[in-house]
């Protein structure tokens, strides 16, 4: 690679050598519905993840990475227009970024208009609403929503949320094994011109889904619950009332005995091993096309995920660490922090402006992130932005802010409610030290960020 580099056959988005014009370098972007940062690179005792722990010893893996709202469709809407949720207006998963602002150039869209082929395979933008201007190949058009359609029956919801599907095989039947086998056929099909290719798994999204052998990694008696595990949606005494809402995904409406919860969680870890070797079916075509050299990986998560702490079973709502922190691995050919872990707070409309510097493309107007190739390059560099998740809608909005100390978020600017926590010494988020007067200077510098962020 040093000696591509060398000859100029290889850039990163550096100066082009006047004999050869330089190589564009390929994204591949992949994308999971629901998964925590909870995997063998980050840490995790049990949780078997070789692929995408390959990837973060390949690149760097970001340890305080958050998602800007706590829900799908905001949340990638954010990432792939690269705004914060109170600039994009999507706060719900039935907006439509591409209603809302016409004008706007998306993530992918950008690449395309930049001589690249964008292509898109699985959940991306969120289900049903993909924008096809976004992509030059495997966008959808939306689906009118059907006035006959019956209404979904709560009973029936509440029924289906507890159930954990095993598959037979490898999951050929499943959507996520056929999202893998079309990424694998669009790098065949373009491994000679600069692509964007964003690979969207749809797991662990509820129900818990893989095949039966991934259920076999995992011994449900070794499985922990978590500290302030409880078996309904519970906060201690003063914690504001709109922190916790109630579970939307499983357990719906009813509380979760120890042994259902530890049958759940197993079955959620099988769900991200399972993805995990669909990544690495991915990533080996990559590999054997000889693209690597020339392409940089995303491995990104869209949100946090509550598996039982504070009794919580879902994402909707929490603005708590949990809620709010995703995988976040960036593989740039070259790099100098790669191998290593950067812990400063990031967030995901960071990646369009770094994507775009990775790859030489000027960012178009408008972008609220910040490019992460310093960190890429220096995973110690002085990092001083904070990141912002925002949750609920213009009625009681809720902003919070992640330093490298503190977690802080309040609702409607603080009259519905506040909290702030000391990440260094309270990681379970127990004590809100938000009305503490000790803190009140820490208070009030965090709630000035939130409001100069989200005005
Ligand atoms: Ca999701």
């Amino acid at each position: 690679m040093r000696a591509l580099i060398a000859l100029g056959l290889l850039t990163l988005g550096g100066a082009a050598n006047a004999a050869d014009p330089p190589k564009k370098t390929n994204v591949l972007f992949i994308l999971t519905d629901d998964m925590r940062p909870e995997l063998g690179c980050y840490g995790h005792p049990q949780v078997k993840s070789p692929n995408i722990d390959a990837l973060a010893k390949a690149g760097v893996r970001f340890d305080r990475a958050y998602c800007q709202y706590p829900l799908c469709n905001p949340s990638r809407a954010s990432m792939l227009t690269g705004r914060l949720p109170t600039t994009t207006g999507v706060l719900d998963n039935t907006a439509d970024v591409r209603k809302l602002h016409p004008d706007w150039v998306t993530l992918p869209e950008h690449f395309k208009a930049n001589g690249y082929v964008s292509l898109r395979t699985g959940k991306i933008f969120h289900g049903g609403i993909d924008d096809p201007q976004s992509w030059s190949e495997g966008g959808e058009p939306q689906k009118k929503p059907d006035p006959n359609a019956p209404k979904p029956d709560p009973a029936q919801r509440q029924k289906a949320s507890d159930q954990i599907v095993k598959l037979k095989g490898d999951g050929e039947s499943h959507g996520d094994y056929k999202t893998a086998d079309r990424a694998i056929k669009f790098l065949q099909q373009n491994k000679d011109k600069p692509f964007f290719l964003a690979c969207g798994f749809v797991k662990p999204h509820s129900p818990p889904t893989a095949p039966e052998k991934y259920f076999d990694l995992y011994d449900v008696k070794t499985v922990k619950l978590p500290d302030n595990f409880a078996a309904k949606p519970t906060v201690p005494d003063g914690f504001p009332k709109p922190s916790l809402v109630p579970n939307y995904d499983l357990f719906i409406n009813r509380d979760a005995s120890e042994d259902e919860a530890k049958e759940m969680t197993r079955a959620y870890w099988a769900s991200v091993s399972w993805v995990d070797w669909n990544v690495g079916r991915v990533v080996a075509e990559l590999d054997k096309l000889g693209l690597r050299e020339n392409t940089v990986i995303v491995f990104w998560g869209d949100h946090g995920y509550h598996l039982g702490e504070m009794g919580k079973w879902a994402k909707h709502g929490s603005l708590f660490e949990v809620g709010t922190r995703v995988p976040l691995i960036v593989v740039a050919p070259g790099a100098k922090a790669n191998g290593q872990a950067a812990l400063p707070p990031v967030q995901s409309i960071d990646l369009y402006p770094t994507l775009c510097e990775l790859c030489g493309l000027k960012p178009p107007a408008g972008l609220q992130g910040h490019s992460l190739k310093p960190l890429l390059n220096d995973a110690k560099t002085k990092w001083e932005h904070p990141a912002f998740t925002v949750a609920g809608n213009a009625k009681n909005l809720g902003v919070a802010v992640r330093t490298d100390k503190y977690r802080y978020a309040e609702w409607n600017g603080g009259k519905n409610g506040a909290m702030l926590f000391d990440e260094t010494t309270d990681p379970n988020e127990r004590k809100n030290l938000a009305d503490d007067p000790k803190f009140a200077d820490v208070r009030k510098r965090l709630a000035d960020l939130a409001k100069a962020a989200t005005k």
